[in-house]
């Protein structure tokens, strides 16, 4: 098996059932002269996106969707140094956060990892985001979209006030907006101006390429 593809099943299986580690494969392929930009999109994100595709099926869980983005990582880990010196860009900028006053990260970091792993920069906020801090971070990374996360009832009302204050802001016509988690509806998106919404992980990489008209 050709080293790139031996990257990209290993990203898939998740490093179990190779024999050597995705990270290894990583480097080895660097070794041997293999471009940055063909390790990344035909080695890491091709691997990520057929997890992606299995994950949306119901094909695989979460398990394997973390334990694929594990072995993602640990090869982007040596590819990210390298992207800017090789002028590979990434899809775009992302901040992704669990809306204030919730604690649910679960599911933001599976939507986090597969954005990463289609070839977004993704700055995680982390839980507890208020509105000014999914302000502050964007603007201070000239992100792309925002993605907001909540998965209690009680904290969503957190989300329309991160779109008015967004809004409000000077990234009023910059800035994207994608929404998600178990009780977030398309609906509730439509209600409260959200730009996008995704009802799972390898949705929200689809959802969010289509907002920023690269799908
Ligand atoms: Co909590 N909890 N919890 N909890 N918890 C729920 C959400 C609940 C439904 C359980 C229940 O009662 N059946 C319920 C909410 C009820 C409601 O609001 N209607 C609940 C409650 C009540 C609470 C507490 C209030 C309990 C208490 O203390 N009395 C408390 C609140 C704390 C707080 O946040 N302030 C609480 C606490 C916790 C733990 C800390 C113990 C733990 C969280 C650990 C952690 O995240 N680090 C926890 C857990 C684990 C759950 C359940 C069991 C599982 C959530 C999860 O991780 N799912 C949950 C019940 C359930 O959902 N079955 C529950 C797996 C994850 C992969 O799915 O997050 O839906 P999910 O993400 C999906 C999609 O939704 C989507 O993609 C992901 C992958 O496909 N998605 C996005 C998510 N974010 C997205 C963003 C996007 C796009 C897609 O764009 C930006």
């Amino acid at each position: 098996m050709e080293l790139v593809e031996k990257i990209k099943e290993g990203v898939i299986k998740g490093d179990l059932g190779v024999e050597t580690k995705v990270a290894d494969l990583v480097r080895a392929g660097l070794d041997e002269g293999v471009s940055v930009e063909t390790i990344l999109k035909n080695g890491l994100i091709a691997g990520m996106s057929v997890i992606g595709g299995q994950f949306k099926k119901n094909e695989v869980y979460v398990p394997e969707v973390l334990i694929a983005a594990r072995a993602m990582k640990s090869g982007m880990a040596i590819v990210r140094p390298l992207l800017a010196e090789n002028k590979i860009e990434p899809l775009g900028t992302i901040v992704m956060g669990t809306v204030k006053g919730d604690l649910h990260d679960i599911g933001k970091n599976l939507v986090a990892m597969m954005l990463e792993g289609a070839g977004f920069n993704v700055i995680d906020a982390g839980i507890d985001v208020s509105p000014e801090k999914f302000v502050q971070l964007a603007k201070e990374n000239d992100a792309d979209v925002i993605g907001v996360s909540a998965l209690l009832t009680t904290t969503m009302p957190g989300m329309q006030t991160t779109i008015e204050a967004i809004n409000n802001s000077e990234l009023a016509d910059k800035v994207k907006v994608i929404i998600g988690g178990a009780p977030v509806t398309q609906g509730y998106a439509d209600e409260i101006g959200a730009g996008g919404f995704a009802p799972d992980a390898a949705s929200a990489v689809d959802k969010t390429k289509e907002l920023l008209g690269s799908a």
